[in-house]
């Protein structure tokens, strides 16, 4: 086998691994939740998407790590929250769904999204 054959199939298989990381690498990483869960602001939300059951309060407590103005404020639109969240600190923030569905969350801007979907 001639070395260009070899780089080629090497790119190849560099080529495979990026798409697979690309379309499946990213996928969001859901987390059931009972009762409280910490959600660190750092370049975004983690974890980004959580389940919650309808009915239920839950508390989401919002641990500010990152010091852009961007991420200050955190918005539940649906559930009529603003709220500010100082820096290295947790905010917790009380929720309660009463239907079944996606509530999405944001920077005050609307660049950073997450999302708690509500099951019975
Ligand atoms: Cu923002």
């Amino acid at each position: 086998m001639s070395v260009d054959k070899i780089a080629v199939g090497i790119g190849g298989v560099a080529a495979l691994l990026f798409i697979a990381w690309f379309f499946f690498g990213k996928r969001q990483t859901v987390v059931a939740v009972e009762s409280r869960v910490r959600i660190t602001v750092d370049g975004g939300y983690t974890p980004e998407a959580i389940t919650i059951k309808r009915g239920r309060t839950v508390r989401l407590e919002f641990l500010r790590k990152d010091a852009s103005s961007c991420l200050e404020e955190v918005v539940l639109p649906e559930l009529g929250v603003r709220r500010h969240l100082a820096l290295n600190e947790t905010t917790p923030i009380d929720i309660t769904a009463d239907r079944v569905g996606e509530f999405a969350f944001s920077c005050g801007m609307n660049m950073y999204h997450g999302k708690i979907i509500v099951v019975e």
